[in-house]
């Protein structure tokens, strides 16, 4: 008999795709398994940077011997691939910014009536930090035009730095420095790397992978920092909330209406419109016990941190959604959302409703958002969810079963939970680093992916992590993959996290995973890092902390983005399945090596989760080896006893926990 292979580790997702194959429906999952990637490109191997090409630079010496048209080796062409992926990804984070930035001056001016700064606090640590003048009787709008004006221009800036430099530790400023790689504007970097790698330009791997994480840098503590600073701003900086996460939380008997995609603004809207009693009203009028309102993707992390509004899950449960036959709309606005989505909505009665100017798609209804008048446009939204309403057919693979889910911590409410408002700090959590109860910290982040069991590595990396006593902060698609697990509950961490771990969050009362948002939140975990370096007792920069990036699933050419801006600040980072540069030795060797020398991080690819973990361990313990920290000497700390009997461990391998890699 044939071996049926898990697509998904989550329940709930895998009876989808189940019930969808049985229909003839075609998923992510389907096609991941029909379309194997080009051998070539996937490995940094193919140019097609201009059109005497594309050249393939294959063969058993290529990394000597062979040439494109022009000349170029095969260590240039992986490299201006690699930073090419950077600009994108740089691009993507940033013109959200962007955005954000605009809208904030628009509320300051009183142009976006629909808002307010919601967080005075947040807008005067961050005028502060920008030194804009506040408080005083200083009218808060225009602090707040002053900040949105100053970081605007960490857009279009032509000389100097961006303003947040100084909020990295000195010591990693002067690393940065040394190799040149302050950025000095998000557009200027993506331009800049743009250019290096057009035909005829850079061609030196090392000087063109430098240029790249300079773009990265711009885009970490330039572009996703500006996009949660104005979020939190605007919208509140996220404290910790109850809700669930599944494909599960659509409701049979209320309006379903999905926001999907990156932007929160249109979302929060739209939060405040659901709630309306006259929305409510017309709901009831077309039969509809009320709205249900969840989200996907980033928006979803968005709306989850600050409202609690449930989220249906990660990348790969977008098209799963639709097929419960349960959404009656679904909002998207930009960036991870699939194309298929149209197409699998003409199957059901789904509406797709495209938002954003940038960002169209066939058989979509496309309702323009403009931040002027933003409850306008969230009522329609709304509206055409409910009168979608009743078109409802019985197809559809309805799930129920859902999981609690904890979100919702930032760094000033983590710093809150470490001793209150006033004496907020992160010794605690240093203190337990140092004394070996945490052995160390691990970002695990990244999207879900159809490639391999998807959230599946998440699952087995998330509970490996932890019972090694490492703490682990989780953005994006990684947090949405725990969320789906029922992995972003405190109980967690007494039923599975090391005795160390556990001590820790019980003592400070958080749980062992702490969701800290979107993909551009990603960014906190820079603002945590540097505040740990200035607490003292571990580094005194964040290169050389016991602490590691993971994206054991990364897709996207943001999460290439993410990974290199960490590199780039200290971070040792460890990035799932083929190396997209795997090609070249000599790039690979820069990414690693000769990176960890200049900025104690690196870049690594590595399809064996256990690997992964292996990896991460050993970057941990030998940043411990060289802080002269306690060593770290599993079950020294707590109660002894069994982390994990047989029957958790077979509920986390039923659950695909430890997958296999490819189907
Ligand atoms: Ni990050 Fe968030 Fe998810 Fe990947 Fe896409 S939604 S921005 S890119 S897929 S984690």
């Amino acid at each position: 008999m044939e071996k049926k292979i898990r697509k998904s580790a989550s329940d709930a997702a895998q009876k989808i795709i189940e019930w969808g194959e049985a229909e003839g429906l075609q998923t992510c999952f389907d096609r991941a398994q029909k379309l194997k990637p080009c051998p070539i490109g996937e490995t940094g191997a193919c140019c097609k940077n201009c059109h005497m090409g594309p050249c393939r630079l294959v063969g058993a010496d290529a990394e000597e011997k062979a040439r494109g048209i022009c000349g170029a080796t095969l260590p240039t062409v992986a490299a201006r691939n690699m930073v090419r992926m950077i600009a994108a990804g740089t691009s993507a984070h940033s013109d959200h910014a962007r955005d954000m930035a605009f809208t904030l001056l628009a509320v300051a001016e009183g142009e976006a009536k629909d808002f307010q700064i919601k967080d005075v606090r947040k807008l005067y640590k961050v005028a502060g930090i920008l030194g804009i003048e506040f408080g005083n009787g200083r009218p808060v709008n225009d602090v707040a035009r002053d900040v949105a004006k100053m970081l605007l221009d960490d857009f279009g800036r032509q000389k100097g730095f961006i303003n947040y430099l100084n909020r990295a530790p000195g010591k990693t400023q002067e690393r940065w420095k040394k190799w040149g790689i302050i950025p000095r504007s998000i557009d200027r970097e993506v331009v800049e790397t743009l250019h290096r790698t057009n035909v005829g330009v850079d061609h030196d791997p090392d000087h063109l992978l430098l240029g790249g994480l300079r773009c990265a840098l711009a885009d970490g503590w330039a572009g996703s920092m500006i996009s949660t600073d104005i979020t939190d701003i605007l919208f509140g900086t996220p404290k910790p909330v109850k809700s669930e996460a599944s494909l599960g939380i659509f409701k049979e008997d209320e309006v379903n209406l999905v926001v999907h995609g990156h932007e929160p603004t249109l979302a929060e809207t739209i939060v405040d419109v659901v709630g309306e009693p006259e929305m409510i009203a017309y709901a009831k009028s077309k039969g509809a016990k009320g709205i249900n309102l969840g989200g996907m993707c980033c928006t979803a992390n968005e709306v989850l941190m600050r409202h609690g509004i449930p989220t249906a899950g990660g990348f790969t449960n977008q098209e799963l959604g639709i097929m419960t036959g349960l959404v009656d709309a679904i909002s998207v606005d930009v960036q991870c959302i699939m194309p298929a989505i149209a197409e699998m909505a003409s199957k059901f009665h789904t509406k797709v409703i495209t938002t954003s100017p940038k960002a169209m798609m066939k058989g979509a209804v496309h309702i323009e958002y403009d931040e002027h008048k933003s409850k306008e446009i969230a009522r329609k939204i709304v509206k055409l969810a409910i009168d979608n309403y009743p078109n409802r057919k019985a197809k559809g693979s309805h799930i129920t079963d859902k999981f609690p889910v904890i979100a919702g911590f930032s760094d000033e409410y983590i710093q809150y939970m470490q001793g209150g408002r006033w004496r907020g700090s992160y010794r605690p959590l240093n203190d337990a680093i140092m004394a070996g109860r945490v052995r160390g910290v691990v970002g695990l982040a990244g999207c879900d992916n159809p490639r391999v069991p998807s959230t599946g590595l998440h699952r087995y990396l998330a509970m490996e992590l932890i019972r090694n006593d490492v703490l682990i902060v989780s953005t994006g698609c990684g947090s949405a993959a725990c969320g789906t697990a029922g992995y972003l509950t405190p109980e967690m961490a007494l039923e599975n996290a090391g005795p160390g771990l556990r001590e820790v969050c019980e003592a400070i009362g958080i749980p062992p995973i702490l969701h800290l948002g979107a993909c551009v939140d990603n960014s906190r975990i820079l603002t945590i890092a540097s505040a740990m370096a200035a607490e003292g007792g571990l580094s005194d920069e964040i290169g050389g902390m016991p602490a590691v990036g993971i994206a054991p699933e990364w897709m996207s050419e943001k999460a290439i983005a993410i990974g290199c801006y960490f590199a780039a600040s200290g971070v040792p980072v460890i990035f799932g399945g083929e190396s997209p540069v795997g090609a070249s030795k000599e790039v690979t060797k820069i990414m690693t090596e000769v990176w960890f020398e200049r900025f104690k991080g690196s870049l690594h690819f590595e399809p064996d989760p256990e690997k992964i973990l292996a990896l991460a361990l050993q970057y941990i313990d030998s940043a411990r080896g060289a802080l002269k920290l306690r060593k770290y000497e599993p079950g020294r700390f707590g109660t002894e006893r069994v982390l994990m009997d047989m029957a958790a461990r077979r509920e986390i391998e039923r659950a695909g926990g430890k997958p296999h890699i490819g189907i």
